[in-house]
Order: C-alpha cells, then structure tokens, then sequence
C-alpha cells in the first residue's frame, strides 16, 4: 500500500480534499460519495475527437486502426491501402469506448481543395487532438491544413510514419548500429521543412502503426497525455492499445478512478451481506468492474484471440500467462469465492481507502459497502495489471 497518497492525491486534486473536508463536517459521507460520484460521471462522460490527417497514403487509415487496437479487415476498422481520397471526413469509434472518436481527415492542398469554406466545414474547432501524418517526402501540402488548425490556437503532433521501413533498410544492410543516426537524418529532414514554412521548433515523432512498441509511439503517447485536460487525459489512458507494458501502467493508475466509481456506486445501491465473512457490498457492481478491468487490460478471450493473430502466436502461449484463474472465470460464484478467501487482504486495501479521503480519518465514518467494494477491486487490480504485462511481454518477445 506503499504509494497511497500519489494515488489518492491524484484522483482529487489538494484544493478538493480541503473543499470535501468541510462537505463530510456538514453533510457526512454521503456527501462526499456524491462527489466521487459526479467526478467519476463526467470521467465516463469525456468526450475525445481525435482527428488525423495527412497526404493521401501517408498510412492515416492504418494509424487510426493501430490506435483503436484493430487491424486492417477487422469489424469497424478504416480500410488500409485504399487510394481514393475524398473530401469527406470519415469518423472511427474506438471499439470500446463510445466516447472517443478518431476523424480522418483528407490532406487537404492549396492546389486541390483551396477552399476557405472546406476548411470551415472541417470544424476544425471541435478537436482535442490533431495528428499530422507526415511522408518520405514532405510536401507543401501537408502544412496547409496546420497553418489553419495553429490560426485556431491548436497544438498539433506532428507524426513521420512508416519508419518500419527504414528500420528494415537497415537490417538489410546489417547497417543497425546506424539506427540512431540514421533517425536524427530523417527526424531532421522533417523538423527543417517544418521550419523553412513557418513551424519552428516541432518535434516530430518517428512511428510505425505495425510496431507500435517500437520507435516514437510512446512517446508520442505521453506528449499527447500530459497536453490533454485531467478528464480528457484519463480517458486516452483508457483508449490506448496495450502496445507496451509502460501503457498498463497509464490505464493502470485511470483504472483507479473507475474502482472509486464502482466503490461509490455501491455505496448507493444495495450492499448485500456475504455468508461467511464480515463483508457487505454489491456483487453486481463488483462482476461488471471486474469485467470493465479485464477488457480494459485486454485479458478476456477475443482479445487475446485478436493479439495472438496479430503477433502470430497460438493463444495458449498467451492465455498461460494471465496467472490467475479468476481473470478468465469472472462470475458472481467466483466473485464470491475470491472475497471468501481474501477477506484479509481486502480489508488492508480498504483500509487504504481511509488514506486516500484523509478527512474521514477512521474506518468509523465510512460505510462498509464502500471501503469493502474498494477493497475487493484495488486488492484484484494489480493482479490483473501484473498478467497484462505478462501477456505483452510474451507477445512481443521475438
Ligand atoms: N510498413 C508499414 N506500412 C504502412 C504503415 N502505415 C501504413 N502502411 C501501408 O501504407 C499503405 C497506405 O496506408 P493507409 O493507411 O491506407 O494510408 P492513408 O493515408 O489512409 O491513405 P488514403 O486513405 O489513400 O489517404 C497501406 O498499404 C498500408 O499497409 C506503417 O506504419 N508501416
Ligand atoms: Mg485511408
């Protein structure tokens, strides 16, 4: 339980804890319930427009599937290799959560669509992110549409994809040594255009949609994130592919809030006693966030299923790694079965609880069915946190 306050501190911000301290002297833990309640709402309510754009085949449509963890064909993905560029803005929804959405959006160049009122009808407004694919060959069009989205006061990323190719030049070459320089040549090469049209200072990321754990992805990722708004920022955590064990440690720490969520909600709803053992909270609540947890950590069959295909591994390899036998049997019997014989262990991850909300200082002031929800889920989510890495390791092992 070493970490508690970061945790906790993360979840409400200082100003808050002082603002919910006056709340449980006046109106007591109910209160102070409501409120995790409401922050956890509008969490679920986030909204993030993530648009990409960029020449035609520079691979938007095959970065739009990587980033909502499809592959080209799958249901729902954005079709791959296909030439014909419109003008038309084409949405995506991420598989999971409805609440983000990728926009592709076509390159548009002053030769081919000059148009100020095409680039009125973009809304070029209602985005949170712009990703700019960038080619091998970097062409005046590709800043057409930056130059409008920065007028707007918008920060774009700016993206040079494929560099899985040149990583594969290399190899051929037996030249790998030179990756690194070879990569400043070509990061260079972007960065110098950008600035000779008026883009000084970018940082360009060098990304591959195929080998996402490889090159600039993650970072790309953590520069996004720590741009984005609180709520906004939880929500990409949650959107982001399982690409790399660093990833399920941002969903890990996002994951934290949905488990205070479901503490709360169980808190309104109703705690049944369980035979056995001296605990009381909602079996439901606790099934769907077991089941939210596992999808998140892509643990349950499909998604293992999926990654098996995509790494080229049977799925026993895969499944042998999630440990626990409760992660892949998550009903209300082994529910039951795991609070059984874990009361203990609960309790302690409860008693965490109390850290977090310093201003209830004692279990006494907060009601059973919250801290026992909390402490059934915060006591599972580092086990499934710890197959999920295991998984990933053993998929991208070579
Ligand atoms: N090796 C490799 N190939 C890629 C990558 N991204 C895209 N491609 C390939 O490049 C081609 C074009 O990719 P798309 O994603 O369809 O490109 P696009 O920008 O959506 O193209 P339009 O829809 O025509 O504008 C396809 O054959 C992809 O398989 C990548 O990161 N690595
Ligand atoms: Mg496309």
């Amino acid at each position: 339980m070493g970490n508690t306050k970061s945790t906790y501190y993360g979840f409400f911000k200082e100003e808050e804890v002082k603002e919910l301290s006056s709340l449980y002297n006046e109106k007591g833990f109910e209160a102070v319930v409501s409120r995790i309640k409401e922050k956890n709402e509008a969490l679920e309510n986030e909204t993030l427009k993530i648009a990409v754009t960029g020449e035609s085949g520079v691979g938007k449509s095959a970065l739009i599937n990587a980033m909502r963890g499809l592959r080209d064909g799958d249901p729902g993905a954005a079709e791959e290799g296909c030439t014909e560029q419109t003008m038309k803005v084409t949405a995506y929804q991420h598989p999971q959560l409805p609440t983000v959405c990728f926009y592709d959006l076509p390159g548009v160049g002053t030769t081919k669509f000059p148009s100020t009122t095409y680039v009125e009808k973009l809304e070029l407004d209602k985005y949170d992110v712009f990703l700019i694919v960038l080619g091998v060959r970097f062409m005046e069009n590709d800043v057409f549409l930056a130059r409008k989205i920065t007028e707007m006061g918008k920060k774009i990323y700016f993206l040079r994809s494929k560099i899985d190719f040149e990583m594969e030049n290399l190899e051929k070459q037996n030249r790998q040594q030179d990756r690194e320089r070879e990569f400043d040549k070509i990061r260079q090469y972007c960065i110098e255009k950008l600035e000779k049209n008026k883009f000084p200072s970018q940082e360009v990321f060098l990304v591959s949609s195929y080998r996402m754990n490889d090159f600039d992805f993650l970072r790309l990722c953590e520069v996004v994130k720590s741009d984005l708004s609180e709520n906004k920022r939880h929500v990409f955590n949650l959107s982001l592919p399982n690409f790399s064990t660093a990833v399920i440690e941002m969903k890990k720490a996002s994951l934290h809030r949905k488990i205070l969520g479901a503490a709360a909600a169980s808190f309104a709803g109703g705690a049944c006693p369980i035979p056995g053992v001296s605990i009381a909270c909602d079996i439901a609540i606790l099934v769907k966030t077991f089941l939210e947890i596992r999808k998140s950590f892509d643990l349950d069959d499909n998604s293992l299923g999926s990654l098996a295909l995509k790494v080229g591994k049977p799925v026993e390899v895969l499944k042998a790694e999630v440990k626990n036998p409760f992660i892949s049997d998550i009903t209300i019997t082994s529910v039951l079965r795991l609070i059984s014989c874990s009361a203990a262990a609960i309790v302690m991850a409860a008693e965490e609880a109390i850290h977090f909300i310093p201003i209830v200082g004692s279990v006494v002031g907060a009601p059973v069915s919250f801290l026992t929800t909390y402490g059934i889920l915060r006591n599972s989510l580092d086990e499934f946190g710890k197959s999920a890495v295991r998984v990933i390791i053993k998929a991208t092992k070579k």
